[in-house]
């Protein structure tokens, strides 16, 4: 038999299809193929409103064949980039000392992982976290030693507090007198997403400026593996948005896969994860917290504590704004 003579001879499932011949010397050899998913399954969903361009992005480099790594890394830059959303990036809103930092992290199919925390003066730290997950055997760099790896990795140094941004600080200090804002449903939109590609490979990515006027210092749930995302690429992935102090205690992205990984929905996973919350914080007021999840089938859910959260949804023929479901409502 020659190379170009290999013929299909049987197939595992959906997944592979197995194919005998010879390679270059003659020799038998197996190839084992993973056909492509359906166009139709491939599809990508992220936190709030601003999640609609992120979407639109990332569905465009999946439609192509692309990778949800790609997807995701790509699609979380449209935001990051946009000075008018104040939870990210540039325009992101900054801490109490005026410095604008920012969290973010992202993870693929085979638990790769790579996160930059307090990172200051860089446009795109998603794409910064990815080059950490690639090109160093570490996951997470903070702060001045993320700042350097990006420079040294082709970032350019730049200033994110926009005129609006930093007109913002000046009048809380004024009128608030250093107290932290809620971070409730009108004052955030951190940007979380999960992709799956055409190979049926997921990948999630979330970046954020963190919680506005935050003390000098403090990181949240964005950038920690476990509580802002989480993937298992035989199961599912979730992420998470909102009040980052209370989505660490409970690891929330995390609970909302193992929750899949025995049978649950993913709505009913996010579900579970937001009581897990209500258990564990006393005071409720003014914590609002959204997760959203999708499995290895492509099932979709979400769950917030309080009203108002949504997420965006789009596969290669519809795109929208989805309510999500929720425990309270703001006004009670
Ligand atoms: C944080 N989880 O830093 C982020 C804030 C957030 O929309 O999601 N804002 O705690």
């Amino acid at each position: 038999m020659k190379r170009r003579d290999f013929v299909k001879i049987g197939g595992l499932g959906a997944t592979a299809i197995i194919i005998e011949g010879c390679n270059a010397s003659g020799k038998p050899e197996k190839k084992e193929i993973l056909p492509l998913v359906d166009l139709n399954e491939t599809k990508v969903i992220s936190t709030w409103s601003s999640g609609l361009k992120a979407n639109k992005t990332a569905i465009k480099i999946l439609k192509n064949n692309g990778s949800a790594l790609d997807a995701i890394e790509k699609g979380l830059n449209v935001v990051e980039s946009d000075p008018e959303n104040t939870s990210v990036g540039v325009g992101g809103l900054p801490d109490a000392n005026g410095n604008v930092t920012l969290d973010a992290c992202i993870m693929d199919h085979n638990f790769n992982c790579g996160s930059v925390s307090y990172i200051k003066n860089i446009e795109n730290p998603i794409s910064v976290a990815r080059k950490v997950m690639e090109e160093t055997p570490h996951i997470m760099l903070s702060g001045k030693g993320a700042y350097e790896f990006a420079l040294k990795n082709g970032f350019s140094h730049k200033n994110l507090l926009t005129e609006s941004s930093k007109k913002s600080w000046e009048d809380w200090k004024k009128e608030n007198n250093y107290k932290l804002p809620a971070i409730n449903h009108e004052n955030h939109d951190t940007i979380a997403m999960i992709a799956m590609d055409r190979k049926g490979n997921m990948a999630t990515g979330c970046t954020t400026s963190g919680w506005a006027y935050k003390m000098e210092g403090r990181v949240g749930d964005s950038p920690i593996i476990g509580s802002g995302v989480y993937l298992d690429n035989e199961v599912g992935a979730a992420c998470a948005t909102g009040l980052g102090e209370a989505i660490i205690k409970i690891c929330g992205s995390h609970a909302i896969v193992e929750l899949m990984r025995n049978g649950v929905s993913p709505q009913q996973a996010c579900k579970i994860a937001v009581e897990r919350i209500k258990k564990s914080n006393k005071d409720l007021k003014d914590l609002q917290v959204g997760f959203i999840a999708m499995n290895k089938k492509g099932e979709i859910g979400s769950y917030s504590l309080y009203s108002g959260f949504n997420y965006a949804y789009q596969d290669i023929q519809r795109s929208k704004l989805i309510d999500s479901q929720y425990d309270l409502d703001w006004e009670n």
